[in-house]
């Protein structure tokens, strides 16, 4: 009877939170299984592990242990294995935290100029939830092709530069840049976020042509995406390369921290921590002798990053609106 079954190892692809696909090398070669969870240890696996309840167990890129009936294309997933790191975020509606993605190397944190309007504020959400993970992060500027005017994206921009992201300027659609985020994305298991209608799933599309991965189109009237994907998927683009496209959310709650570790997870403000005068209890908004504040007026802070900062921190405080 054993012998019907054999045991594998392999990672997580796309699923549901019931039903996932996991990549495994079997007797037959590469195959992606359809798997079930067995039992519901996991909730309580993932939750022991992280101190905390995800609202899915699993994410892409996460390694598994499965149950394979031989020569069938489904299994049971028995065990996690230890993750290296996870990305995920806060979500609302679920008042949980969702993984996006697990045992990453990079975060691909995709914006535009224009179509749907540049939305700085959403790019500092990205890239501090990379710090707080432990993710290198890049800023990826797409749809290059299309005419914008205002000088403020390109300071914005250039600010991210400054304090130490890089940016990398791409067009889907023209094929500019691509090749220099092929070189960064080489050997790496990345994943990309952004929001609905920036092109994520059709930069992943660009880079290996053949992929099909569907792609919206934006709402003329709003200049917003569409929430085309749905459901955060890897594609490999060769056999070490690989890539997690993710919905656009709206909405990037930052998890993971508390309101007063903020401060130590933003690049330009971390040297800064516990310098005020009222030292760690500062809330930088009020108190004399904040050394953010000064390095604000300085120019050493972005104004902009400083009302991300204020935001942010009302969101981990429990008072999320809209940034
Ligand atoms: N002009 C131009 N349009 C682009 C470019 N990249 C993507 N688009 C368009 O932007 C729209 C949205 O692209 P998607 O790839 O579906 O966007 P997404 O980020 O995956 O959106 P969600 O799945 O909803 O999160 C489509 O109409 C694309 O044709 C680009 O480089 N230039
Ligand atoms: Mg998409
Ligand atoms: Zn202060």
């Amino acid at each position: 009877m054993k012998n019907d079954t054999e045991i594998l190892k392999g990672f997580i692809l796309r699923g549901s939170r019931n039903v996932l696909t996991v990549k495994a090398e079997t007797e037959e070669g590469h195959k992606e299984l359809e798997c079930r969870i067995k039992g519901k240890v996991f909730k309580g696996h993932t939750a022991k592990e992280n101190g905390k309840d995800y609202y899915n167990p699993f994410a892409p890129g996460d390694w598994v242990i499965v149950e394979r009936q031989k020569k069938s294309d489904s299994a049971l997933i028995l065990s996690l294995e230890e993750r290296r790191n996870i990305f995920s975020r806060f979500n609302q509606k679920e008042a949980a935290s969702q993984l996006l993605a697990a045992n990453i190397d990079l975060v691909l944190c995709l914006c535009t100029p224009v179509s749907p309007p540049f939305r700085p504020r959403f790019l500092d959400r990205v890239l501090l939830q990379a710090d707080v993970a432990g993710i290198d992060a890049v800023v990826v500027c797409n749809k290059m092709d299309l005419e914008y005017d205002d000088i403020d994206i390109d300071e914005r921009l250039e600010d991210f530069k400054r304090i130490g992201y890089k940016v990398i300027f791409v067009s889907a659609k023209t094929g500019e840049g691509l090749k220099e985020l092929s070189g960064e994305t080489e050997g790496k298991t990345s994943v990309l976020t952004g929001q609905s209608g920036v092109g994520k799933s059709c930069l992943l599309n660009a880079l290996k042509p053949g992929l099909n991965i569907r792609e919206g189109k934006l709402n003329e009237k709003y200049d917003r995406g569409a929430h085309t994907t749905t459901m955060s998927f890897m594609v490999e683009l060769s056999p070490e390369t690989r890539i997690i496209d993710t919905p656009g959310v709206r909405l990037f709650i930052p998890d993971g921290l508390r309101a007063e570790e903020l401060i130590v997870h933003m690049r330009e403000f971390a040297p800064l921590a516990g310098k005020c005068s009222f030292g760690m209890s500062c809330t930088h908004r009020t108190e004399a002798g904040c050394k953010i504040m000064e390095a604000v007026s300085a120019g050493v802070i972005h104004e902009d990053r400083y009302e991300s900062f204020l935001r942010i921190y009302d969101d981990l405080k429990g008072n999320i609106s809209d940034y």
